[in-house]
């Protein structure tokens, strides 16, 4: 479906898309979010350092790097966040007196190269040509990537993104834990109460688990019927464990009457592994999915790692 410019929604979306300059002299910061400040959100920063953390605390919509700077330059700034699952999709724009880095800046993934000085009208504009793009990006994503009926994300999302994470933790050498989710007995649940009650209760689940996550990385994705599985980027097990008893308790304290349960309301049971405690022969997923079977073996309603 082609998405129209004049839509409200990507009209509201760029007025309150957030713009980071990072810039190192004072002067021409302040000419530049001059350029900007009036229709865009914007946020600034002094090194490249303190703009990686910043993304990965506050992601904005687009970046427009310097390229001299204190500290680690604006290439080696921009290789990070393309290196990084959570900020490799922020579009950067090198902005430069330096012409003869220009290759090294598409090289680094730039969508953009803009030479100081700068007409701040040229800017303005090349800025929200990239904005616009970067919200239709958005949109689509949200069509391709959300479950219909819960609203969270689905499996085409988990099995693209999930890849990235994991390439992403294992050059970091970071950890990162991965939760199967099976809700007990409910086909009975649906033969008892009907697939409309049903559908309540996947709903519902779906939005107790998204609830039970704390940090902005961690995600849940509705894996297949009544399956889920949640992704915990540089979680190791011990903070693993913890999300999944989090998420178990939650769901049985929805106090959902499910006769046909021996746990007498839904319930779920679990599996997690660890990127960092897998073995050669089997992926995290499988390992996961194991050991949801066996928390369903010893009784369902429990979580095995
Ligand atoms: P177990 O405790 O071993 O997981 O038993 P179970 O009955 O949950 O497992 P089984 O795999 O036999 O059945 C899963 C059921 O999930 C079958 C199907 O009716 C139900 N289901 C799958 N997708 C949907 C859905 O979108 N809506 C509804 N209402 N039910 C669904
Ligand atoms: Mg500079
Ligand atoms: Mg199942
Ligand atoms: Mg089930
Ligand atoms: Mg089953």
């Amino acid at each position: 479906m082609p998405i129209n410019y004049s839509d409200h929604a990507l009209q509201l979306s760029l007025k309150s898309s957030k713009v980071l300059i990072v810039e190192d002299q004072l002067l021409t910061l302040i000419v530049l979010r001059k350029a900007l400040s009036d229709r865009f959100n914007v946020m600034t920063s002094r090194s490249g350092e303190e703009a990686i953390d910043l993304c990965k605390l506050d992601p904005p919509d687009l970046i427009l790097l310097d390229i001299n700077l204190e500290g680690i330059n604006g290439i080696e700034t921009c290789l990070k966040l393309k290196n990084t699952y959570e900020t490799q999709d922020i579009p950067v724009i090198f902005i430069t007196s330096l012409e003869s880095e220009e290759g090294a800046c598409w090289e680094a993934g730039a969508v953009d190269f803009i030479k100081k000085p700068t007409n701040p009208e040229t800017l303005f504009r090349r800025v929200r040509a990239h904005l616009m793009i970067k919200a239709q990006h958005d949109l689509l994503n949200q069509k391709v990537f959300i479950d219909d009926l819960t609203q969270i994300y689905n499996r085409r999302y988990f099995d693209t993104h999930f890849i990235k994470i994991e390439q992403s933790a294992l050059r970091e050498n970071a950890d990162c834990a991965l939760l199967l989710i099976d809700i007990d007995y409910f086909k009975q649940y649906n033969d008892t109460y009907g697939h409309v009650q049903g559908d309540a209760v996947l709903n519902l689940v779906a939005q107790t688990i998204t609830k039970s996550l704390q940090r902005p990385a961690d995600f849940v994705s509705r894996f297949g019927g009544e399956e889920f599985v949640v992704v915990l980027p540089h979680t190791g097990n011990k903070g693993a464990n913890c999300v999944a008893d989090k998420i178990k308790n939650n769901v049985m304290q929805l106090g959902i009457l499910h006769k046909h349960s021996e746990h007498e309301f839904v319930t779920i049971s679990i599996g997690g592994a660890t990127l960092q405690t897998r073995d050669n022969s089997k992926n995290t997923l499988q390992l996961a999915d194991e050991r949801m079977y066996q928390s369903k073996f010893q009784g369902r309603n429990q979580v095995s790692f």
